[in-house]
């Protein structure tokens, strides 16, 4: 047992110096317009709202989504997007603030990353302070039946009655903001998360043990996201290890102090080598969003299943490239991180995350959600090389990726992304290949299946296997013989059109 848990997470107005203790504050108002659970009953997809540009586009569209719920196409994905929070979940379940008093203080924090600096390592430290309600399981089975479409959780199997009522617990959580948060970081071992996962490759520091306390205190959605420096501090190994002397990452475990919830592991990645940012859903496990009936039960109710020998391709990189880093960045939603990581760490490599922060919730928000989460990454380490994946069922990742290589010349060493349309017949939507005109056709491959990747030297530069046919048009692909542009002026509108989005870039807001 360790012995410094001491600082309790308290409400600022404890922790202050001050005559009397304050009551906690009222939940500030929210950023965002506070989410509503709208009714997911199915009804005809209004076409009006696709931007088409593209002939014969509307009816084809129609005939593929038939008569799936409004909001598939309503310019709003629903399953994970528009999550209810802080007071939509008090309401939502009846309750008033004082309720939750003597519930414990919770906290998700996700596996972060160091950069090397002039003031040495600079730690981030992200994640969400929250309270957990006391909800029965007959609640949490209605709740649960607003996210299911056309079945509802009497129908499912006892396992995925589990996991529908485990997620649905997990957003209906009340989000506390104003906190003030301390960590102790501890050299690490392996992977702490769930003990399962071994962290990859990178190396255990001989020190660093220290206490921080975050500057300020965590946002009107509980959240923290700040980069602070880590002391230099000695430990029964010696020291950590600088970021221009080692090309190994090193491991830190950050326990928040006062909960046992808040474990995570972190990663001191050097100022030069190779990140891996990987996205998660139809290219680590199958999630088949392009299917809304599909995608919704992948994602709510069935347990996480790798998509094919993926992991097989990601140990082998592990294993080979010992400075490899492994970043795990999906826009799916906070809310469910934990069952994301639980996911990763038990089938892939140890590695840091990237999960959509809860103020990034409205629509143009998450538009831009996987541009800003990209960026900070590149920012971070401007001498380190990257090599993305994906799928091509996300219209961000189409965009986002190829704009990356542009904007960090010389920093994106391969761009992978399978290609759902050609391995996934259920994958009716089209993808935009335009993005890639620019790039350099021997840094990016579409593919197939994960043997596809199988002996490509991804260190030395090797990003394209000869014997796939590539046959990129840089044009809108995968719709049906027959469908064409109406004109190249067009083209652009039908691209940020709010169904494309809608669609593509998650029918569930992640991915
Ligand atoms: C490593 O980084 C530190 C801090 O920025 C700097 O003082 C030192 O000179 C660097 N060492 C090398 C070998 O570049
Ligand atoms: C949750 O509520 C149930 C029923 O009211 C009660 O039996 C149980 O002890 C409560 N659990 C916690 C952790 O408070
Ligand atoms: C849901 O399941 C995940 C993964 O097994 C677990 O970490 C989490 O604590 C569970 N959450 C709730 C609210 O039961
Ligand atoms: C961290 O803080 C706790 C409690 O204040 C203390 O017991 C512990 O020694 C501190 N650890 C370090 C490494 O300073
Ligand atoms: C920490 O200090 C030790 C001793 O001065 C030094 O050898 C080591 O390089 C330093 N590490 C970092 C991360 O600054
Ligand atoms: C977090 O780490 C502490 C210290 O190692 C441990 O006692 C606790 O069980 C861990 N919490 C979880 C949820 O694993
Ligand atoms: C731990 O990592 C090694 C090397 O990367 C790998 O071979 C092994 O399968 C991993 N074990 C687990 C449990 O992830
Ligand atoms: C969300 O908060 C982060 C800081 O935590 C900020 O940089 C970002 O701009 C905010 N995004 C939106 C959409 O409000
Ligand atoms: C370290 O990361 C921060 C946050 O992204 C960034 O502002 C800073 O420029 C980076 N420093 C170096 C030396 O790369
Ligand atoms: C890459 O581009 C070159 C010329 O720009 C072309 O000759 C070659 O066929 C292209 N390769 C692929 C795989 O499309
Ligand atoms: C494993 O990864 C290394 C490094 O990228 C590569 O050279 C090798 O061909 C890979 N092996 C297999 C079987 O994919
Ligand atoms: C190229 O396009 C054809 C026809 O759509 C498809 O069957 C094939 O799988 C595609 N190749 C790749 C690598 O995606």
């Amino acid at each position: 047992m360790r012995s410094q848990v001491l600082l309790a997470i308290l409400p600022l107005a404890f922790a202050a110096p001050a005559p009397e203790p304050v009551a906690v504050a009222e939940p500030h108002p929210m950023v965002t317009p506070s989410a509503t659970l709208k009714d997911r009953t199915p009804s005809r997809v209004d076409r009006r709202d696709i931007l088409s540009s593209i002939a014969g586009l509307d009816g084809y569209l129609g005939s593929v989504l038939g008569s799936f719920p409004s909001y598939v196409a309503s310019g709003v994905p629903q399953f994970f997007q528009d999550l209810p929070q802080g007071d939509a979940v008090l309401k939502k379940l009846d309750l008033n603030p004082g309720d939750l008093d003597a519930a414990p203080t919770q906290v998700l924090t996700i596996p972060s990353y160091a950069n090397w600096t002039q003031q040495g390592w600079n730690l981030r430290f992200r994640g969400n302070v929250f309270k957990q309600p006391n909800i029965s399981e007959s609640k949490l089975n209605d709740l649960a039946n607003v996210f299911l479409v056309g079945t509802s959780i009497d129908k499912l199997q006892p396992a995925e009655q589990a996991q529908a009522r485990n997620l649905t617990a997990e957003i209906f959580v009340v989000q506390q903001g104003d906190r003030q948060v301390s960590f102790n970081i501890e050299p690490a071992s392996s992977q702490v998360t769930d003990g399962t996962g071994n962290g990859s490759n990178a190396i255990t520091p001989g020190g660093g043990s220290q206490n921080i306390t975050l500057m300020g205190t965590t946002t009107v959605e509980g959240d923290f996201d700040q980069f602070l420096p880590l002391q230099n501090v000695s430990g029964p190994g010696g020291y950590l290890v600088p970021g221009n002397a080692t090309l190994l990452p090193q491991r830190v475990n950050v326990y928040v102090t006062g909960t046992n919830t808040g474990n995570a592991t972190s990663y001191l990645v050097p100022e030069k080598g190779l990140t891996i940012i990987s996205d998660i859903d139809d290219i680590l496990r199958v999630t088949r969003i392009y299917q809304p009936a599909d995608g919704l039960l992948n994602s709510f109710a069935k347990a996480f299943t790798p998509w094919m020998n993926m992991p097989e391709i990601y140990a082998n990189w592990s294993r080979s490239i010992p400075d490899f880093h492994f970043h795990y960045l999906t826009t799916t939603p906070e809310q469910v991180t934990r069952n994301y990581m639980d996911f990763i760490y038990k089938t892939y490599p140890g590695g840091s995350f990237d999960t959509r922060p809860l103020n990034f919730s409205d629509v143009s928000a998450t538009l831009a959600i996987r541009k800003f989460l990209l960026t900070k990454v590149f920012q971070t380490y401007p001498q380190r090389k990257f090599i993305l994946v994906a799928d091509t069922s996300n219209a961000d990742v189409m965009k986002a990726y190829p704009e990356m290589a542009i904007e960090f010349p010389g920093q994106v060493q391969c761009i992978f992304l399978r290609n759902t349309s050609a391995t996934d017949s259920g994958d009716k939507f089209p993808y935009d290949t335009s993005g890639f005109k620019k790039l350099d056709n021997k840094t990016y491959m579409f593919f197939k299946v994960p043997d596809d990747l199988r002996g490509l030297d991804v260190v030395g530069g090797q990003c394209v296997n000869s014997s796939l046919v590539q046959n990129v048009t840089f044009s809108t692909q995968g719709l049906p013989f027959g469908l064409g542009k109406k004109g190249a002026a067009g083209r652009v509108e039908w691209w940020s059109a709010a169904f494309w989005l809608v669609v593509a870039a998650g029918v569930f807001g992640m991915l």
